[in-house]
């Protein structure tokens, strides 16, 4: 009864839980979501964060993205969602974020019972309360010992595909080791936020899969495996409490009986091996082809492009194993201060009102009359910037205080995307088109100074939300690998996925005052650094 399967994709992203349910033909069949802030009041989280007020510590508490599973399922009961159809599962997470598990963890895992919540009987399971999540800037220490220890950042990229990351996993398990050993030593495994969910599902800790353990600093990114060195110069004994790696389309284990019992899924539903949420919106894309570049505007701003012969840089960038190609990489741009950034903007001088952000922002013309804006409001990942702080400056490159209230929102968005193309250049991504993905996605006045300043064609898919829909495709994917015994190429599986629709074109003389501006754009952001 094959063409009645379905196969469930989810998010655990930073502000909520998603979930994309898909036919065998890859149509959407259901889609949910939980929103932290707002159907998990109890953690008081902002955005699913706290941030301490020392301006770089950024967590999670574990627990609600656990309450938060329960919800989702509950909702997807409540709305007849036919869970026994469901043949596999995959998942994305949000990338970097650790969940660091007492001992006794595993056991727990093993006898979850259908009869209460996962968060009434997991509470307490965490040696961290809160985890450390990618919007933490605290290990520049950590950073510099791991190059220091490694070669230099240009060795540490050669090895593992990125330098020293302030918010790579690795470096935040260095800062607990050093500043809080008993939690270390009291902790029996380390999962990403990724393999953390999927061992949810599987009720075990089950193994990190290569792409989104390459967001670690401590993953030779050709062999596959953990560095013994980069392991060495992080923590003692890392190997035993991270465990394997294993391959993204690999299947790490059955749904645990709590789920058959409690929600009536089937018991040989599959879990695959979930991955970070920019790899699987590769994935959602369908991005293979050389020369199309995403662009990803969920919480964070992302790019990222398929490729084969990948030259990591010890300045900028990060190389990751590609989720859905053997042998093959992606190279990603991380802005932190993306959708919150413009959302702040928003707020201040648009009323809130995206609508009135937008004709604002179409009342201007393209290049802001030499104006030009950079919005520092948390630290910055591309460019390295630590400081936060707003950046005004005219024609002349003076630096003022003040813009209009249109200039503002020109300003900022602008500034975001011209320097998502001087970095994108920076790694070597000449992109032919760009295929715009993520909750921002929707915004085609955005979307056409994306355009103006690439001078190439947006496009974007029909659903927004490429995480969870490319979890999905995975659990598709990772099944038929597992039925044919063998690995199958994803994109024969991705024929019958929609296309991407043209969403903007480029205006030559638009495109032609951002060519004007470039080099002031570089020179000015580079005094920042
Ligand atoms: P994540 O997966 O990181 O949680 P999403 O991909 O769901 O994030 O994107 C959420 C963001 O989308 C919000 O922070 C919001 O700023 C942005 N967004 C939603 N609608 C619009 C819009 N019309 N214009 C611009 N941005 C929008
Ligand atoms: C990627 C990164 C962010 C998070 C957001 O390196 O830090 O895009 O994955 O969820």
């Amino acid at each position: 009864m094959s063409v009645d399967r379905l196969f469930l994709g989810l998010d655990s992203s930073t502000q909520g839980l998603k979930a994309t349910v898909i036919t065998e033909d890859l149509t959407v069949f259901y889609e949910a979501a939980v929103s932290y802030d707002q159907d998990l009041p109890q953690f008081e989280t902002n955005g699913g964060v706290y941030r301490d007020s020392d301006g770089q510590t950024v967590t999670s508490p574990p627990l609600m993205w656990v309450g938060a599973l329960d919800l989702l399922l509950e909702k997807m009961n409540d709305e007849n969602v036919p869970v026994s159809r469901i043949a596999a599962i995959s998942g994305s997470g949000q990338q970097h974020g650790s969940v660091w598990l007492g001992q006794g963890a595993e056991s727990r895992l093993r006898r979850l019972d259908a009869q209460t919540t996962l968060a009434l009987q997991l509470e307490g399971m965490f040696s961290l309360e809160r985890s450390p999540i990618w919007m933490d800037s605290s290990t520049a220490e950590q950073c510099q010992n791991l190059e220091h220890v490694m070669g230099g950042a240009q060795a540490l990229a050669d090895l593992t595909g990125s330098r020293a990351y302030v918010r790579f996993t690795g470096n935040q398990i260095a800062k607990i080791h050093q500043l809080q050993a008993g939690v270390y030593s009291n902790t029996e495994r380390i999962c990403l936020v990724s393999s953390f969910m999927a061992s949810l599902l599987v009720g075990d800790v089950v193994p990190i899969d290569a792409s989104d353990g390459s967001g670690m600093n401590l993953m030779d990114i050709w062999l596959l495996q953990w560095s013994a060195d980069a392991l060495r110069a992080t923590a003692p004994g890392l190997e035993h409490k991270l465990g394997p790696v294993v391959p993204s389309h690999s299947v790490v284990g059955d749904v645990h009986t709590y789920y058959v019992e409690r929600y009536g899924f089937s018991p040989d539903c599959r879990v695959i091996a979930f991955s970070g949420d920019n790899p699987n919106s590769l994935a959602g894309l369908g991005l293979q082809a050389l020369g199309d570049l995403a662009i990803s505007m969920g919480t964070s701003d992302t790019m990222f492009a398929s490729l084969e012969k990948p030259k990591p840089s010890g300045t900028e960038g990060n190389i990751f194993v590609n989720p859905i190609t053997p042998g093959a990489f992606m190279a990603m741009i991380v802005r932190q201060n993306g959708s919150l950034a413009r959302e702040q903007v928003r707020d201040n001088v648009s009323g809130g009102d995206w609508d009135t952000f937008n004709e604002q922002l179409e009342s201007t013309p393209p290049g802001n009359g030499g104006k030009i804006g950079m919005f520092f409001l948390e630290p910055e990942i591309t460019p390295p910037i630590a400081r936060t702080g707003i950046y005004k400056f005219d024609a002349e490159d003076r630096q003022v205080d003040h813009f209009t209230k249109a200039e503002d929102v020109r300003a900022i968005v602008e500034g975001q995307f011209l320097s998502m193309r001087l970095h994108a250049e920076g790694i070597g991504i000449t992109p032919s088109r760009l295929i715009a993905t993520g909750g921002a996605s929707i915004n085609t006045s955005i979307l056409k100074v994306i355009s103006d300043i690439f001078g190439k064609n947006v496009y974007v898919a029909e659903r927004a939300d490429s995480a969870s829909l490319g979890a999905a495709y995975r659990a598709r994917h990772g099944l038929a690998c597992k039925e044919a015994d063998q690995f199958i190429s994803f994109a024969t599986l991705m024929d019958a996925a929609t296309p991407y629709s043209e969403a903007a074109v480029p205006d030559r003389s638009a495109h032609a005052a951002y060519e004007k501006i470039f080099d002031r754009f570089r020179r000015l952001e580079r005094l920042l650094c």
